[in-house]
């Protein structure tokens, strides 16, 4: 019998660096929430991947940025713990931007603790010159001294190989903790509350969409025929912010419950019916009663 391994690794690196991409591109799935906007992932999202012997679980977490209420001090703190707790940390760097003192920190952070890291030089795509990585590449290598640094382009699919296979050298013998052929352990109403709020971070503007909280209250296969009823409520933080939200005459909030409707149906491969309404709760990102019961302390 082939012996079996298995490795958890931990996405890291500042907001925006495209932790989340790299989650679903790695796993073949959409499962975290992607924009172009800071801060879009709020929890640990595990996605795995089984390869022949080998089982990846990859822990996608919030990205690392300077906290400006409770809910982001949340966030930075699980961004921060979940380095220790995984075999390895993939982090990641976009490339496009200057090294940021919070990389700084956290890579000498995982050096210090001795934990394996593989340094992911993302976007790629974006650089018109590929030589002009490689005083980075040399910094890192220098500073560090990383298990490997691999420049990658999340966004298309390009270099992931090399990081399974980079991945997979450092894999132990153990069992697979999930079944093989289960690519998240996302529960069902978290991932549909998830392809809402990105499209609410994705057709709203400035602070509405941060001050956001989606929960699906109830989610159920017609007996009769092929429909799954999904019932969600989007929580903002002010009156004002509702309004946004609906937009006039209901237009904004049809084009995010359709936009989501979509991507529900081709995720779920059923026809969706989904309600979405619109609830105020005053500056919830400062109450850790709402914070808690949204699923966003841990
Ligand atoms: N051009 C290009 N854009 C990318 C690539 N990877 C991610 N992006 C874009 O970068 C933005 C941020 O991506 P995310 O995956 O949400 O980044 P993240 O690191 O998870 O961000 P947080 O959840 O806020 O920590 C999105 O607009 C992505 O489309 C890439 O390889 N190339
Ligand atoms: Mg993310």
């Amino acid at each position: 019998m082939t012996e079996t391994k298995s490795i958890f690794l931990t996405l890291s690196g500042r907001t925006n660096a495209g932790k989340s991409t790299l989650l679903n591109a790695l796993v073949g799935e959409k499962i975290a929430s992607v924009s172009s906007k800071p801060q879009t992932t709020r929890t640990r999202i595990t996605g795995i991947l089984t390869r022949d012997a080998t089982q990846f679980v990859f822990i996608d977490t919030p990205g690392l940025h300077k906290p400006k209420n409770k809910l982001s001090g949340h966030m930075l703190k699980t961004a921060q713990d979940s380095a220790s707790d995984a075999d390895a940390v993939l982090y990641v760097i976009d490339c496009t931007k200057k090294l940021h003192e919070q990389d700084e920190a956290m890579l000498k952070a995982i050096a210090d603790k001795k934990i394996s890291c593989i340094i992911i030089i993302n976007k790629i795509d974006l650089l018109q010159d590929k030589s002009a990585m490689m005083p980075l590449m040399l910094k890192l290598e220098n500073a560090y001294h990383p298990h490997a640094i691999i420049p990658v382009s999340a966004e298309q699919n390009d270099g992931l190989e090399e990081i399974l296979t980079t991945a997979g050298e450092l894999a132990q013998p153990s069992v697979h903790f999930f079944p093989d052929d289960k690519f998240t352990d996302q529960p069902e109403q978290i991932l549909a509350a998830e392809m809402i709020r990105e499209k609410l971070l994705r057709l709203l503007n400035d602070e509405v969409p941060h001050g956001v909280a989606v929960t699906v209250e109830s989610m159920k296969e017609r007996n009769d025929k092929d429909l799954l009823d999904i019932s969600a409520v989007i929580y903002c933080e002010r009156d004002s912010h509702k309004g946004i939200i609906i937009g006039k005459n209901g237009a904004m909030l049809k084009k995010i419950a359709s936009s989501a409707r979509h991507e529900l149906e081709a995720f779920f491969q059923i026809q969706v019916n989904l309600k979405c309404f619109v609830k105020v709760k005053e500056d919830w990102r400062n109450k850790e009663g709402l914070i808690r019961s949204f699923g966003l302390s841990e």
